[in-house]
């Protein structure tokens, strides 16, 4: 008898096909939003399931999914997963990293160039019919090229990002938890500053860093109250990272000239303050969504899985364990 996976959301069928060749899988093909309790009643006979950043595996779900040895996150980040809970249990975590960098910082370059240059604000205006002239301050915008970028967060994303700032003749500051390397600062041509140096200086500034208990609300009103009235904001990241309410506030009052936002807090759902207020542009959590990347992100999710069970060339070390101190069930 072949071990019971779970594929938690839909997916690309390749995927499920793949995984059937060594387990019994239970798929979402419809898409259906479970309930943490629909999770868990599917999850009680599986040994692995992949998930993505939508459900959460905690220490309530672990209770009711005696079986489980491997979670697999189709995402690089993975705030939806308890890995002190799923280590205690004996639960293998795995995540998606490197695979999506250039995609999600190409995404994150659009994201910046959109809300500085307003092109969603006045290609909604055009549609609507309001263009009967061109007028010399139609949509005046910030400059990308020449101004200071700032970067919070500076991992593998963080990084691809940096490095296109070149080509725009960028300076490039950057706050992290702690100071990158001076060899990849050198090939960034990134300087390391404190988080409010890098909001009192920068044009514009891009978030990519993950979400925990500390960066919570890494940016709220203190924060948008450094930054200059002509910035833009962009939150690549996860939603929580920005006090969403407090940025609605901002835009609102014009205390930060625009904001790009592909994750938002509580999401799908949106602050109605930033519904509201034209200079923010909204995207719905897609900057890994190109087809290449999502089929890479899905097929690693899946080799994490199949090693994870112990099959297949890594049987046993899934190639992206989040906690190597499990002890394997
Ligand atoms: C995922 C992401 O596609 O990788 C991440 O952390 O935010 C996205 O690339 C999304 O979270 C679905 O799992």
């Amino acid at each position: 008898m072949k071990p019971k996976v779970l594929v938690a959301r839909a997916v690309f069928p390749e995927v499920v096909e793949r995984l059937a060749q060594y387990f019994e899988v239970e798929s979402n093909p419809r898409d259906e939003i479970w309930s943490p309790a629909e999770l868990v009643a599917r999850l009680h006979d599986k040994l692995g399931v992949i998930t993505t950043a939508s459900e959460r595996i905690d220490a309530d779900v672990l209770a009711g999914a005696p079986n489980l040895r491997a979670a697999c996150n189709m995402a690089v980040g993975y705030n939806n997963f308890d890995v002190p809970a799923m280590s205690a249990a004996g639960v293998m975590a795995t995540n998606t990293p490197d695979v999506l960098n250039e995609t999600t910082a190409d995404f994150g370059w659009a994201l910046l160039m959109a809300t500085a240059r307003r092109i969603t604000e006045s290609e909604r205006w055009l549609r609507a019919g309001h263009w009967q002239k061109w007028a010399y301050d139609m949509f005046l915008g910030a400059d990308i090229h020449g101004a200071t970028l700032g970067i919070i967060g500076m991992g593998r994303i963080g990084q691809a990002l940096a490095r296109r700032a070149s080509g725009f003749d960028m300076q490039v500051l950057y706050h992290n938890r702690s100071r990158v390397p001076e060899t990849i600062e050198q090939a960034c041509k990134a300087c390391y500053v404190g988080k409010e140096d890098l909001l009192r200086q920068a044009d514009h500034v891009i978030l990519v860093l993950p979400y925990t208990a500390a960066s919570h609300h890494t940016i709220g009103e203190a924060e948008l109250a450094l930054m200059k009235p002509t910035a833009t904001l962009v939150n690549l990241a996860r939603g929580g990272i920005v006090d969403d309410a407090a940025l609605a506030r901002a835009l609102r009052d014009k205390r930060i000239a625009a904001a790009g936002l592909d994750v938002f807090e509580g999401e799908p759902a949106v602050h109605p303050g930033l519904l509201e207020v034209p200079n923010v542009v909204l995207t719905p959590h897609i900057a890994s969504a190109s087809e290449a990347t999502r089929r890479a992100m899905a097929n690693l999710a899946t080799d994490n899985l199949i090693a994870a069970l112990g099959f297949g060339p890594n049987a046993g070390k899934p190639p992206c364990l989040l906690n190597p101190q499990v002890k394997q069930k």
